[in-house]
């Protein structure tokens, strides 16, 4: 018999009704239900990406794909990969439980986002380490910190961010900026000494040396609606400056996310396109990995050098 190891893959998470996006909303912020004012701009979001996010079916798919990729890269063992969700069901904390049911014992944990922050991967592995405490089970998982230099996912990425920039106009094209992006957090993470901002630009240098694209540099997106200060510069801002000093045309690559969802489909499609539009930019976005061959590969290559470790 196989042995089977259990892989512990852990996404955000979307509502899939519309009555489900207030608890939805109140989980994300720990317990505090949203203000009516707030509820209904989100909604609002959904509505103009066509209702609800399609994250969860990419999700999904993104499962099923990293499960053949493993079985295929490694045929001798049986991997059954789970999923957890951080801000809805099935919860990492009853992914966990399931696992311990199944008689899961040893386990690798990996998130669905490459790069390591306390406050975002780390965060992840509070959730399954706490539920793992509860049920008592599976005895051990180790975990994938983060995968934001993975030569698969750089190679993945920098052939997405080239076929942004052949949708510009020739002559443009190696002028034009290429802007990372990933989801902004509190500035007080760098004074926590966090490794998150690091990480962002080690994975964007690599991206871009890759491709021999020398005008590019890291923004940040989609920041809390709160009182306290986020890492900046927000894309916005970077459009607004770009478009000051004659920029005709941008790429946008929102590489802290790998799929879909509302943070890329509203916040850069919609958001920062309007008003690149207004400004007279030519605003191309990276595709998506999603549940693409080589970004799999990547992400199943990462799970199986942890196993190693073990
Ligand atoms: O498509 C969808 O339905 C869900 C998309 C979605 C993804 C996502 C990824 C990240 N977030 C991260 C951090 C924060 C912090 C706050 C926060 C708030 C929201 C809200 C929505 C939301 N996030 Fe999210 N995030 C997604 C959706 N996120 C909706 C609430 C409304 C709003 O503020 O826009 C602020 C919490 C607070 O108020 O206290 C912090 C990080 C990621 C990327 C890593 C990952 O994927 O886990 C970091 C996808």
């Amino acid at each position: 018999r196989k042995k089977v190891i259990g892989i512990l893959s852990m996404a955000y998470g979307t509502p899939t009704a519309v009555e489900e996006v207030l608890p939805y909303y109140t989980h994300i912020r720990r317990g505090r239900p949203p203000e009516p004012q707030q509820l209904h701009d989100l909604i609002a979001r959904y509505d103009a990406i066509g209702g609800l996010s399609p994250l969860n079916e990419i999700t999904g798919r993104q499962v099923v794909g990293l499960e053949q990729m493993l079985t295929e890269l490694e045929p001798n063992a049986e991997y059954r990969v789970y999923i957890g969700m951080k801000h809805w069901h099935p919860y990492i904390e009853e992914t966990v439980k399931q696992m311990h049911d199944d008689g899961i014992t040893e386990a690798i944990g990996v998130v669905w986002a490459p790069h390591y922050s306390a406050m975002s991967v780390g965060s992840y592995i509070e959730y399954a380490e706490k539920a793992r405490e509860k049920w008592g089970g599976p005895a051990k998982i180790s975990y994938v910190k983060d995968w934001h230099l993975q030569p698969l996912f750089l190679a993945s990425t920098a052939r997405r961010v080239q076929a942004a920039l052949d949708e510009i106009p020739a002559e443009l094209r190696e002028q034009t900026p290429v802007v990372f992006t990933a989801h902004s957090l509190p500035a007080r993470i760098t004074q926590m000494g966090d490794p998150y901002p690091q990480q962002i630009e080690e994975s964007a240098r690599a991206v871009a040396e890759s491709i021999g694209h020398a005008n590019w540099f890291t923004g940040w997106q989609s920041a809390g609606r709160t009182p306290e200060p986020w890492l900046g510069p927000d894309i916005l801002d970077v459009i607004r400056e770009q478009a000051a000093q004659g920029v005709k045309s941008l790429v946008i690559c929102p590489f802290g996310f790998v799929s879909d969802h509302l943070e890329v489909l509203y916040d850069v499609d919609i958001e920062a396109k309007q008003l690149a539009d207004e400004l007279g930019i030519q605003l191309v976005r990276a595709a998506s990995p999603n549940d693409e061959e080589e970004f799999l590969r990547a992400v199943a290559t990462a799970v199986l050098e942890q196993a190693d470790k073990d």
